[in-house]
């Protein structure tokens, strides 16, 4: 197998990964087939959180051996959400430690009973830490949210007459160190006169409420013993053909062919191949190109992978369609280029966070924002500040909307978060983002950091670390990470494709005095050019807005500033975006839950949308300028129509 690869990298060069620096095995969407299904557990687990003074009791008391009922008083928790915002119980909005899901699961006999059948426990986040029993056997441990996490439990299920039976058992710690990322301190406040004794606090370095829980969703699924593991596909363009280079891991036999076959939207084949890696010429590709920047946007092949494996019990078929999107992307000293086309990103920064279910996925939630999306004429989204649902992703796939893949490197804050271990956990944590995200045409480039001190010589290091990590498990597309240090004193930058710069002019400095924005934001931005001679986005620019606030001349907090401060800004975008400025993402899409502040009212108000997905003043204003940017950069057709919703290009 490894002399296979090699003969790959030889024959296939820079077109292919570095799967050898990658994690062992694929972590492919669970997807049905004629030879896969699945199970989804989605709905009320029984839950309790651990209030013992250690937190650890359901340990002592070994929980995940009985029903979780039987330990103690349950609630009734949905999945998937967050369980901090579900009770009226103000401890658990706060709670730091241990909490105990349980469901129990009745499985198709044919699962139990088919020794040529896997069965696989899947679930899709687990925030921060996990360990999962199934009917009380330990099986599975995660360390780290928004990323999903499996465990082949064949062996498990297909043991007896009552196997059909399932207890899962999830025991997620929510609690954030110094390695965790993000990372978090706990603080033990020993001042008896204050507080009592034992007494702690989980301290974060972002601004975002610390949800947690089952907040994605968990389910099972079967493939064939013999499976298909992984696919890698990368694309490129050559004269009018696209290329598509696969390469495929099958597990579970040594005796195997594949098939592949391309298809295109109508299901006409459009190539095929055999074998673990090769290379489909499609000429006359349709390629996928972002929303608004052509008028046939993101167009999706499919890419059927057959494989058929000489098994002792006899022949064994497992089948997996991959959407692809043939595209490419590319850095200049000024420019982002997809599909060899100039690209301005005039969009959002968004958080997975909506009313009580806190992070919890949510598929009305998913469509209202894609529609808010389409309405605004964002072309494009950072997934501040960690890797958001993998149904997100598929969406900007479909309707064509460009993504910056974050990973959970937010906060890193702190000198001391800048050690060896945090590095090993940061690197295996971006393993885990790309092995997950790879395949998504939408994702343009990876973010390994929002805002760490990259002022400090560790973090030099630690960022170079980590962003050549990342360009060795995929070197097709740019890396980068989010800075709002000082251009002269950044030690970071040096290494990024692109740079990504946060300011808050007339927001953190300068209260109220919007007349030193365009001063300062060229300021920045030439700085920042003259030294690099790199692209630079806006990754982040806002104001804090309680809607509903009006006062003129405009006053903080208030829609009329929000939208001036915006103004001011756009100002200088447009003298720059014509140069080496290729993108503007707003800070933030909506309102969303913060820890509890003396600067904070009822959490981060800094959206253009409320928490509940209704406009502020500012919503208008940039959809304005949005619809207005598309109609001057679309390619190559020029007449875009500013409802051109109506004749919706996205299916
Ligand atoms: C930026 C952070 C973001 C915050 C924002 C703010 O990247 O997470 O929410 O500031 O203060 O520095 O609103």
């Amino acid at each position: 197998m490894a002399r296979g690869l090699a003969v790959a990298w030889a024959v296939l060069g820079p077109l292919l990964w570095g799967c050898a620096l990658a994690l062992q095995g694929g972590m492919l969407y669970p997807r049905e087939s004629p030879s896969r299904e699945r199970k989804e557990l989605d709905g009320l687990w029984s839950f309790r959180a651990d209030f013992s003074d250690n937190r650890r009791r359901g340990f002592e008391e070994q929980w995940y051996r009985r029903p979780l009922r039987e330990s103690g008083p349950t609630l009734d928790m949905p999945v998937p959400s967050s369980f901090n915002d579900i009770s009226q119980d103000w401890r658990l909005r706060h709670f730091v430690g241990w909490v105990w899901y349980e469901r129990e699961v009745i499985l198709p006999e044919r699962w139990t009973q088919d020794l040529s059948t896997r069965v696989v426990l899947r679930i899709g986040s687990a925030h921060a830490y996990a360990i999962v029993w199934v009917n009380g056997v330990d099986t599975l441990e995660h360390e780290g949210g928004y990323l999903p996490f499996e465990a082949d439990i064949s062996n498990l299920v297909q043991v007896g007459p009552l196997s059909s039976q399932l207890r899962i058992t999830i025991a997620i710690n929510n609690t954030l160190t110094p390695t965790t990322l993000p990372p978090g301190t706990i603080q033990y406040l020993t001042d008896t006169s204050k507080y009592p004794k034992g007494y702690f606090v989980q301290n974060t370095y972002f601004d975002f409420f610390n949800y947690a829980g089952l907040q994605r969703s968990v389910l099972l699924y079967t493939t064939p013993t013999a499976y298909i593991d992984d696919i890698t596909v990368t694309t490129s363009v050559e004269h009018d053909s696209g290329l598509v280079n696969y390469q495929i891991s099958v597990k579970g036999s040594n005796l195997f062919e594949l098939e592949v076959r391309l298809l295109d939207a109508e299901n006409k084949l459009v190539a095929n191949g055999t074998g673990t890696q090769g290379q489909l010429k499609v000429p006359g590709a349709r390629l996928w190109w972002p929303y608004l920047m052509h008028e046939r946007p993101a167009y999706l092949y499919s890419l059927e992978v057959r494989l058929t494996a000489q098994m002792s019990l006899g022949p064994v078929s497992d089948f997996y369609t991959l959407p692809v999107g043939i595209r490419t992307v590319a850095v200049t000293e000024s420019q982002f280029l997809i599909n060899g086309k100039p690209f301005y990103f005039h969009g959002v920064n968004k958080h997975e966070d909506a009313d009580i279910r806190g992070k919890g996925f949510d598929w009305p939630l998913l469509v209202k924002d894609f529609n808010l999306l389409r309405w605004l004429g964002a072309n494009a989204f950072r997934t501040s500040h960690y890797p958001y649902a993998e149904e997100v992703l598929q969406m900007c796939d479909r309707y064509g909307i460009v993504v910056i893949d974050e990973c959970p490197g937010v906060g890193l804050a702190l000198p001391q978060f800048f050690n060896n271990v945090s590095l090993q956990n940061h690197m295996r944590v971006m393993e885990e983002v790309v092995r997950r995200d790879k395949n998504h045409p939408a994702v343009v480039m990876w973010s390994v950091a929002n805002e760490p001190a990259s002022h400090l010589e560790s973090a030099g290091y630690y960022l170079k670390m980590v962003i050549t990590h990342t360009k060795a498990l995929d070197p097709s597309r740019p890396v980068t990470f989010v800075t709002n240090s000082n251009y002269a004193a950044d030690k970071g930058a040096p290494y990024v494709d692109v740079i990504c710069l946060n300011s808050y002019y007339s927001w953190y400095h300068d209260y109220g005095h919007l007349e030193l924005i365009q001063q300062q934001l060229t300021t920045q931005f030439e700085s920042w050019y003259k030294t690099y001679q790199k692209p630079i986005i806006q990754s982040e620019y806002g104001a804090e807005t309680i809607v509903g606030f009006h006062q003129d001349p405009p006053l903080m907090f208030t829609e009329e500033y929000q939208k001036s401060l915006l103004e001011q800004y756009h100002v200088v975008l447009d003298q720059k975006r014509r140069k080496y400025v290729v993108g503007e993402l707003i800070w933030n899409f909506a309102d969303f839950m913060t820890e509890q502040s003396p600067t904070r009212v009822l959490g981060n108000k800094k959206g253009v949308f409320t928490r509940q997905r209704q406009p502020k003043s500012a919503a208008f204003l940039l959809r304005e300028r949005y619809w207005k940017i598309a109609n001057e950069t679309r390619y190559p057709y020029s007449i875009a129509k500013s409802q051109c919703l109506e004749n919706s290009p996205f299916t």
